[in-house]
Formats: C-alpha cells, sequence, structure tokens
C-alpha cells in the first residue's frame, strides 16, 4: 500500500469496478488506462488542424485525429471492443464477432477547446447488442475529463461515480474515487446552451430570461459538452445545444454524445429531452442513424418540465 496518498483510504477504480460484470470492469479499467496515458503526447499535436474532414464536414484537429487512431487500437487491442462507432470513423471498424461489447466514442469532445487550453475530453458508450438501438440497451457510460485535474465519471446503471487521476511520488498514476452516488444539487446553480442565440426559438430566449431573472442562475458555457456536463453534475442546472432555426436537429451527437451523457445525467437524478412534442428523453429517441444529431436539454427534472411547458406555451 503507498502511503503518499491524501486519499489514501479511498477506494481505486479497479476496487470500484469489482461488482460489475468482469469484462465490463476490464473494459472501463482499461480505457481509464488509456485515457490516462493519451495525456502525456497531447503537446504533440496541439498545432491546427490535420486537414482531413470528418463525415460531419468539420475539420479534424491534428488532436481528434490522433485520439480517434490511437484510442481505437487501444480499445482492439483490449480484445473486448467487436465494434467501434466513433465520430471521427467514416465508417464503423468490425473488428470481430465474438467480443463482448459494442463502444460509441466521442474520441475528443471540445475541440474548439484545444488551442485556447481549455477543458475537454473523451466520451464512450457501451452496448453489448449491435448498434442501433436506443439509450435504453446503453450497458455504461464513462468519460474522462482533461482540466485542472482530470478526472472519470462513469455508471453502469448503479450510481454515478466520479475519480480524479491521483500522482504517486514515484511518477505513477490512478483513479481514485472523489465522489460516489453523485446526485445533481437540488436547486440548480448554473445553466450553459449553445449555438447562436439569434436563432434560438424565441420561447427558450424567454426560458433563458427566466433562468436569469426567476432561478437567479449563472451562466457558464465551457465550450466541451464533458466540461458543461461536468458543472451540472456537481452544481446543478441546466444545459443546453438547442435545436435552431439554422440546424432544427442541433449539432450534438446522438450516440457519440446525447445518449452517454444523457444516461449519467438520468442515473443522477436529471432529466434529459430531445426537444421532440412527444416530450422523450434522449434515452428514447429511435434514430436508426448512429452518426444521427439530436436536440439535447438536460438538467434538474423541475428545470426541464419547466423548459417543456414553456416551449409549449
Ligand atoms: P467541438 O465541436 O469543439 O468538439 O459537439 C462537439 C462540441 O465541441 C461540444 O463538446 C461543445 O459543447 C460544442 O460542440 C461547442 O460548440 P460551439 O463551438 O458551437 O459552442
Amino acid at each position: 500500500m503507498r502511503t503518499d496518498v491524501i486519499f489514501m483510504d479511498m477506494p481505486t477504480l479497479e476496487t470500484h469496478l469489482k461488482p460489475l460484470p468482469k469484462d465490463l470492469a476490464q473494459l472501463i479499467l482499461a480505457f481509464s488506462q488509456i485515457s490516462m496515458d493519451m495525456q502525456s503526447q497531447f503537446p504533440k499535436y496541439l498545432s491546427g488542424a490535420s486537414g482531413d474532414r470528418n463525415k460531419y464536414g468539420e475539420a479534424v484537429a491534428k488532436l481528434d485525429k490522433w485520439a480517434n487512431g490511437h484510442l481505437c487500437d487501444s480499445l482492439i487491442q483490449t480484445g473486448l471492443v467487436r465494434t467501434i462507432h466513433s465520430e471521427e470513423l467514416g465508417e464503423p471498424i468490425y473488428h470481430n464477432d465474438t467480443s463482448p461489447f459494442v463502444v460509441t466514442l466521442d474520441p475528443l469532445d471540445g475541440s474548439s477547446n484545444i488551442v485556447t487550453n481549455n477543458s475537454f475530453g473523451i466520451i464512450m458508450g457501451i452496448y453489448r447488442d449491435d448498434l442501433p438501438k436506443t439509450g435504453r440497451k446503453l450497458t455504461a457510460a464513462v468519460y474522462k475529463l482533461y482540466g485542472p485535474v482530470n478526472t472519470l465519471v462513469y455508471s453502469a446503471g448503479m450510481g454515478v461515480h466520479e475519480f480524479v487521476k491521483h500522482y504517486y511520488s514515484d511518477g505513477s498514476a490512478e483513479f481514485l474515487l472523489l465522489n460516489e452516488n453523485m446526485k445533481l444539487p437540488k436547486k440548480g446553480e448554473v445553466f450553459g446552451i449553445g449555438a447562436d442565440p439569434l436563432s434560438w426559438n424565441p420561447r427558450l430566449m424567454t426560458y433563458a430570461k427566466d433562468l436569469f431573472r426567476h432561478e437567479k442562475m449563472k451562466v457558464r458555457y465551457c465550450g466541451s459538452f464533458v466540461g458543461d456536463f461536468s458543472q451540472v453534475l456537481h452544481k446543478g442546472g441546466f444545459f443546453s445545444y438547442p435545436s435552431t432555426s439554422k440546424d432544427p436537429d442541433g449539432k450534438f451527437r446522438l450516440y457519440y454524445e446525447c445518449i452517454p451523457l444523457g444516461f449519467l445525467c438520468e442515473e443522477a437524478g436529471g432529466a434529459t429531452w430531445d426537444g421532440s412534442a412527444s416530450g422523450n428523453s434522449v434515452l428514447d429517441r429511435i434514430d436508426n442513424d448512429v452518426d444521427a444529431r439530436t436536440p439535447l436539454y438536460l438538467g434538474n427534472k423541475e428545470l426541464i418540465e419547466k423548459l417543456k411547458k414553456a416551449m409549449k406555451a
């Protein structure tokens, strides 16, 4: 047992994963190790665009390209993944038929934050079934947030748990438990809404003003979904990348971003909405296109209920 730890009594991620099925625990642990090791390579890939465009027509940063390649290769090497669907892959990688998991990847969420040295991360969804399926079939979700400290949050349907990368004096590092069974605080404190406000539904603008005036909430917008989600998870509140007059389906990707973080939000007692008239959670949204986008609204349950009413009014 190492003794140079302020969190000396806190369980490691490996210990915490023990109640899960062995293969699932192995995959989450492997992801944690891969994402931890990746950080030392980031400085080599900070300078600008790779020259490629992804399937959405977006410019791919050098770090996006490297992160995607490295993650896909490393996950395949675990022998636990049979298919990888990634935001940065033109086509899925079908590796074999026998490995237990299908994963979705946003290999570098928040690319525009690379040059400004602001937070970005990785989002992974884990399924036992082949896709497409609704988010209700998700087995587990995990994200890594590269910020002033590095955190990893996972849920396999038994609570939402946060770990922090702890460095030992011998230079090694591992994830130690920081927060277990996280729940959104009852009173939402922060909110952030993406896209051009001039193209928002005017009802969303009215709702946002209400968050200032009546809910007394503060604006926080990170530029990375993982960063914004982490704020809602810790402080309670509301986050959206909405449907707009320019982009009715919004910007976010249903499978790569919204289902995994929507799952964590709901597991932590929050709610999600895909903007549909039927009031769907993003976990119930049916789309046979794994690359589909969806409007996204998430946060404290009462705020989402209020929003749904406000958008109908
Ligand atoms: P990015 O394109 O920089 O990778 O969907 C990806 C995402 O970042 C989210 O992580 C982030 O919340 C959002 O887009 C930022 O979009 P804007 O630059 O339009 O604010």
